[in-house]
């Protein structure tokens, strides 16, 4: 626990002295965070025992561009096991990937697998910094079954929801929520028709055998990536579509 106060204490610090939430800072748009949750759109709230949901960043600062952001989170749902607060998927993707200082920290209790969970995503680098829109932060939860987790965006214990600029002013950005975002757990990954738990080419091929040569994939199910119930030359263009063009995700298949 000891190595994370000095840096908490460094956020409080600012979070005190340095936020001014009224404060414009620059002549242009405010800036902010958001959260992508939702089985809708990018469904983030599907997995096989983990689910994501992405916290975006955006800022269009072009003189006092941001180099420390911190965002305080509780995270509250029945059937949630443990939150990962490791930096390598909590920050996998990152607008601040490059960022020296990026952290995950967990109060009240520092093990991920208590609750309350009780979260501090934050990054800094001094004499680094960005702007733009991009995913800040992957919030990474292991859940025992299908769910509601809801994210409270508004909570702050000690610390708060701060933009710190290179300029060293710090301000109070935009938020939105809270957020209860479903979650779905499945037994494979759409998409994943060989069920090595990874969508590539691989599985195109799988889908190609099914259709054509009556080869039986490792899951029929995960091979109806359209979702009408039927394994057809439809759902092949639609992962080769997903696979090569980064085009829309496979959904999950109703074929039983
Ligand atoms: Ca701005
Ligand atoms: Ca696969
Ligand atoms: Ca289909």
């Amino acid at each position: 626990m000891r190595w994370h106060w000095s840096f908490l204490a460094l956020l409080v610090l600012h979070s005190l002295v340095e936020v001014t939430p009224a404060q414009v800072i620059d002549s242009a748009e405010w800036d902010g965070n958001s959260l992508r949750c939702g089985i809708n759109y990018y469904y983030p709230g599907i997995g096989i025992s983990e689910v994501s949901f992405q916290i975006t960043f955006w800022s269009d600062n072009v003189i006092n561009k941001v180099d420390s952001i911190v965002v305080p989170l509780r995270i509250i749902g029945s059937n949630i096991v443990a939150v990962d607060t490791t930096t390598k998927k909590s920050f996998a993707g990152s607008i601040v990937a490059a960022f020296q200082n990026k952290r995950v920290t967990k109060f009240d209790n520092a093990d991920p697998a208590v609750p309350p969970f009780y979260l501090v995503y934050s990054a800094s680098n001094p004499g680094n910094d960005v702007n733009g829109t991009g995913v800040f932060a992957n919030v990474v939860v292991r859940v025992n079954d299908s769910c509601t987790i809801c994210i409270d965006t508004f909570f702050s214990e000690t610390i708060f929801h701060y933009f710190y600029t290179q300029t060293d002013v710090g301000y109070q950005p935009y938020w939105n929520g809270p957020y209860c975002c479903k979650v779905v757990l499945v037994e494979y990954l759409p998409g994943d028709v060989n069920l090595d738990k990874n969508v590539n080419i691989v599985d195109v091929v799988a889908q190609v055998g099914y259709v054509f040569r009556q080869r039986e994939p490792e899951s029929v199910q995960a091979a109806d990536v359209n979702a009408d119930c039927r394994v057809t030359l439809a759902d092949i263009f639609y992962l080769a579509n997903y696979v090569f063009r980064a085009g829309e995700k496979p959904r999950v298949g109703c074929i039983l």
